[in-house]
């Protein structure tokens, strides 16, 4: 019987202690049809999803045209990861897009020509390569970008506020078409240039990452635990998202231990009245040994 089943029954006393309330990271949602121009769908940004694994960021741009029809769209990415950002609204590719209260982080990808990522930093008075190109994984209605976490400078507990943009790569020193963060159409005419600031048009989202966050929903809780024990003792072949926290492909005690060391970072804490324990971290250790015997 899956750990999971046996939590969410409450068949063990000490199992009935493993709730608590996470904070929900849904996918990131942008309106449809309010790009810039009338029939450029595949710069419809329609979303975004935001995962890690053990080494990289993944970001997933959803489109609402087919982007390898008309395959000229840009999808930009501005990371904002604390103070001494670029706030001038300029960027490596000349286009005038940033955020105006700080870009840390600027990543240009492009789908034609098998498509590319290219990472750069601003180090207080120009922006520098970090890493190698990256290829995107392409999808008619979506291009994914995974970006090694250390080109970022992030690592476990590191939260960064971000937005995306598409436009166009030719001719140059075009606007956004299309943000995540503004369900309104960016600027009239993106084609003439007009800056575009994601920090004056709304809050900017915001992603955290965690050790061990197997949804990556910025938190350490239940959820996670349950896709670690449906896969427990998976001996190879698991991605994180199914509990494997230490890139060996096996489910193991471990991915448990990471999981107790980090469980309840970024969780809300549970209103009085469905107030619950949090798991000990001898408790969550138990949790092989309960299967055992559930086993038996
Ligand atoms: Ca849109
Ligand atoms: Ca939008
Ligand atoms: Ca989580
Ligand atoms: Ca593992």
């Amino acid at each position: 019987m899956p750990i999971s089943r046996i939590a969410l029954s409450c068949g063990a006393a000490v199992v009935c202690f493993w709730f608590a309330v996470e904070v929900r990271g849904a996918p990131y949602v942008d309106a449809v049809g309010e790009q810039a121009g009338d029939n450029n769908s595949e710069v419809d940004i329609t979303g975004v999803e935001v995962t890690r694994d053990l080494t990289s960021l993944n970001f997933k741009i959803h489109l609402a045209g087919d982007i390898s029809t008309a395959n000229f769209g840009n999808y930009l990415i501005g990371i904002q990861t604390g103070p001494g950002g670029n706030m001038e609204l300029n960027n490596p590719w000349g286009k005038p897009i940033g955020i105006g209260t700080g870009m840390n982080y600027w990543v240009g990808s492009w789908v034609n020509f098998g498509g590319g990522a290219e990472v750069y930093g601003w180090d207080g008075g120009a922006w520098t390569r970090t890493g190698q190109t990256i290829t995107p994984t392409l999808a008619p209605d979506s291009t994914t970008i995974s970006i090694p976490l250390i080109q970022l400078g992030l690592g476990n507990g590191s939260a960064f506020k971000f937005d995306v943009w598409s436009t166009y790569g030719a001719p140059g020193g075009q606007s956004a078409y299309d943000a995540l963060n503004n369900p309104q159409t960016t600027v009239a005419e993106p084609w003439n240039g007009t800056p575009y600031d994601s920090a004056a048009a709304g809050p900017l989202a915001s992603f955290t990452v965690r050790d061990a966050d197997a949804n990556s929903d910025g938190g350490v809780g239940f959820a996670d635990l349950v896709a670690l024990a449906q896969n427990y003792g998976a001996p190879g072949g698991a991605t994180w998202a199914q509990g494997d926290f230490d890139g060996d492909g096996a489910v193991s005690f471990q991915d448990l231990v990471t999981l107790a060391q980090n469980y309840g970072q970024g969780v809300a804490a549970a209103p009085p009245a469905a107030a619950v324990p949090e798991p000990s971290l001898a408790g969550l250790l138990l949790l092989p040994f309960m299967l055992g015997r559930r086993r038996k």
